[in-house]
């Protein structure tokens, strides 16, 4: 592998300029080979820098659009406990997507760039987003189903070979695992109710399950980034290793929970190892994400009112910054 991207090199440069990219391209390939971290000044492949930003950018996008199917519910938390539980929970993901810009950024995307692109609606964030929170009960569901999968599938980006994301997922997995418990919680008070409240809880999990095994992207098969995002140590397993495990994994909580899955094709096939689950319908992913999903037009349009109502915050911010920057010139 190694040899291969040293003949990728572009013939054009000088000869310097050709040995310094050898160089960095042995030093990149070993400290992959070792499983150790890439850091912002190390030379990386420009295929392995954009890879980052995209798939982290992504992410943080996910984050940030994530907090509105939530923000939705705070005004309606059934009780004051509730809510402050609800908007502290939103306002971390608002953390995480500050995390996750601040790691992009260290790979030379300025952060306006990238919510520019979210806002022109160029840029991806996660499928699940764009599904609507239609009772109390979808709270406990994307607690439970969706930080779930999230956890599942960001455990994982702990160990990435690329040093500021790894070092952001790990403080963002320990308050996704919170999230997760919060979500379960609600499901489990909801489930020990009223034959209503119970019902309402396994209607949310009945919407909320198929979106979540979603998350993960699609097939492994139908999956062009996963084979050199997992040779590269970014990614360290594919996705349907990791939405199998993330069944598994529901398939015992649900019984906790008094619910069940929408799906009786789940089972643990012995020869493989590996929880299975029935179909999902992928052309419906692919309409979600082509924009067709339930909430993408409203999910853009309110992050653009929320881009325009912060415009005074950030003019606010750049003359404090240019203020600041004057004083400590005169002084
Ligand atoms: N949605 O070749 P692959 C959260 C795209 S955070 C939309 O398999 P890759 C916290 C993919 O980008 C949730 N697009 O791609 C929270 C690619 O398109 P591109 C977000 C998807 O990158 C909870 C194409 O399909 N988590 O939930 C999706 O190797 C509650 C081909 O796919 C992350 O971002 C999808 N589900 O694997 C917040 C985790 N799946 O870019 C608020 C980090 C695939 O070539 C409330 N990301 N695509 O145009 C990852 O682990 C990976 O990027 C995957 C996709 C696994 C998402």
């Amino acid at each position: 592998m190694a040899s291969q991207n040293l003949q990728s090199v572009p013939p054009e440069l000088s000869p310097d300029e050709r040995e310094r990219e050898q160089a960095g391209q042995a030093y990149f390939d070993r400290i992959i080979s070792e499983d150790s971290r890439i850091e912002p000044r190390d030379w990386m492949p420009e295929a392995y820098r954009k890879t980052l930003l995209r798939q982290i950018s992504q992410h943080a996008h996910s984050e940030i659009i994530g907090m509105q199917p939530e923000a939705n519910w705070i005004t309606r938390a059934p009780s004051l406990k509730r809510k402050a539980i609800l908007m502290a929970k939103v306002q971390d993901e608002a953390g995480h997507g500050l995390y996750l810009y601040s790691a992009a950024e260290t790979l030379g995307q300025s952060r306006d760039k990238m919510m520019d692109d979210l806002i022109a609606g160029k840029a991806r964030y996660s499928s699940i987003f764009n599904y609507p929170a239609i009772s109390w009960a979808d709270m406990g569901a994307i607690g439970w189903l969706v930080d779930g999968a999230a956890i599942c599938n960001q455990v994982p980006l702990c160990r990435a070979s690329y040093g500021p994301y790894g070092r952001a997922m790990v403080r963002i997995c320990k308050e996704e695992s919170f999230h997760q418990r919060q979500g379960f919680e609600i499901l489990l008070e909801l489930s020990n109710g009223t034959e209503a409240q119970k019902q309402m809880a396994q209607d949310a999990v009945n919407r909320w399950y198929a979106p979540a095994l979603m998350m993960f992207g699609p097939p492994d098969d139908d999956s062009p980034n996963s084979k050199q995002s997992m040779a590269w140590n970014i990614k360290r397993f594919s996705n349907d290793e990791l939405r199998s495990r993330f069944v598994g994994m529901m398939v015992e909580q649900v019984k906790v929970l008094g619910l069940t899955l929408p799906d009786d094709q789940v089972r643990f096939n012995e020869e493989t190892k590996k929880w299975e689950h029935g179909p999902l319908d992928w052309n419906e992913f692919k309409d979600v994400l082509a924009g067709r999903g339930p909430c993408n037009a409203q999910r853009l349009e309110r992050r653009r009112e929320a881009h325009d109502d912060g415009a005074w915050v950030r003019e606010a911010a750049a003359e404090y910054a240019r203020k600041q920057a004057e004083k400590e010139y005169a002084a």
